[in-house]
């Protein structure tokens, strides 16, 4: 699919934000660019540096290989390469290959004159992740508030943290976020199946239009989102999940520090109970 006769109509110089001409090329299926390098660069940096991490390590066993943030003990300093400061290296060659791979998806937005809507979507997903990474632990005063790059280690991390505020559920835009990750399922799940509906209308039959798709969430709900519509509320609420996300953890330690149950104490604490 990916070198179909037409797509060399799509294959235009320009658009690029940096190195114009330079690494305005393809490779195969793939736009490189600037960024294209880039991206290689630190992604294949960092994958070299977890590798060297887990052989210093005391497993192979995938499932338990850990590279740790440093002791909190090192503040916001650089920390000794096997104390945390392989962690350090890996989160900066991994935020530079995340904003690479954003500004990638850019240039290609630019050569095809469409909006920014993918890179503008992935940015979110890189908000959370350097919110955890980067300005928690910058707000907490160490790097080693940030998370381990392990496969159950990140698990224990986030059940540690959950409980060091009692019980996260309480958290406030935890609750958000959670809601939002369900309803983008709910959306997801009416687009994908009433799409499939409208498409596969059995054997001999003809395929149905947008207009058999409104009809029938009128005739279920009264009211048809449209198909536009439907593709603009589902990206609404897929970067609303990721933005509550961040906001949730980002709050929990810089701006409350108690269990998340004691900050409903502002509701029983309204005057309007005071008698
Ligand atoms: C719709 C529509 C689509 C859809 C879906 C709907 C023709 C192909 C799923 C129905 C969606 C509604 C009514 C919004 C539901 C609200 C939430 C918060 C989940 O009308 O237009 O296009 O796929």
């Amino acid at each position: 699919m990916a070198m179909l006769s037409f797509e060399r109509r799509y294959r235009i110089r320009g658009g690029t934000l940096i190195g114009g001409d330079l690494f305005d090329f393809w490779v195969g299926p793939f736009y490189v660019g600037f960024f294209g390098v880039t991206t290689l660069f630190f992604a294949a940096l960092g994958t070299a540096l977890i590798v060297y991490g887990a052989a210093l390590g005391p497993t192979w066993n995938l499932w338990q290989i850990s590279i740790a943030p440093p002791d909190l003990k090192y503040g916001l300093a650089l920390a000794p390469l096997k104390e945390g400061g392989l962690w350090q290296i890996i989160t900066i060659c991994a935020i530079g290959a995340f904003v690479s791979w954003a500004l990638r998806e850019v240039e290609i937005c630019r050569k095809l004159g469409i909006g920014y809507h993918v890179p503008f979507a992935f940015s979110f997903a890189i908000l959370a992740y350097v919110t955890l990474v980067v300005i928690r632990p910058l707000l907490m005063g160490a790097w080693g508030h940030g998370f381990p790059y392990g496969i159950f280690s990140h698990l224990d991390w986030v059940s540690n943290v959950g409980y060091q505020f009692l019980h996260f559920h309480y958290n406030p835009a935890h609750m958000l976020g959670v809601t939002f990750f369900f309803t983008t399922t709910l959306a997801l799940s009416l687009h994908g199946s009433l799409v499939l509906s409208a498409t596969n209308p059995g054997k001999g039959q003809t395929v149905k239009t947008p207009e058999h798709e409104d009809t029938y969430f009128r005739d279920l709900i009264g009211y048809s989102i449209g198909t536009l519509g439907i593709h603009r509320l589902g990206l609404f609420l897929a970067l609303s999940a990721g933005f509550w996300s961040a906001v949730c953890i980002v709050i929990s330690g810089p701006f409350w520090n108690q269990g998340w149950p004691e900050w409903w104490g502002w509701w029983l604490n309204l005057p309007i109970w005071a008698s």
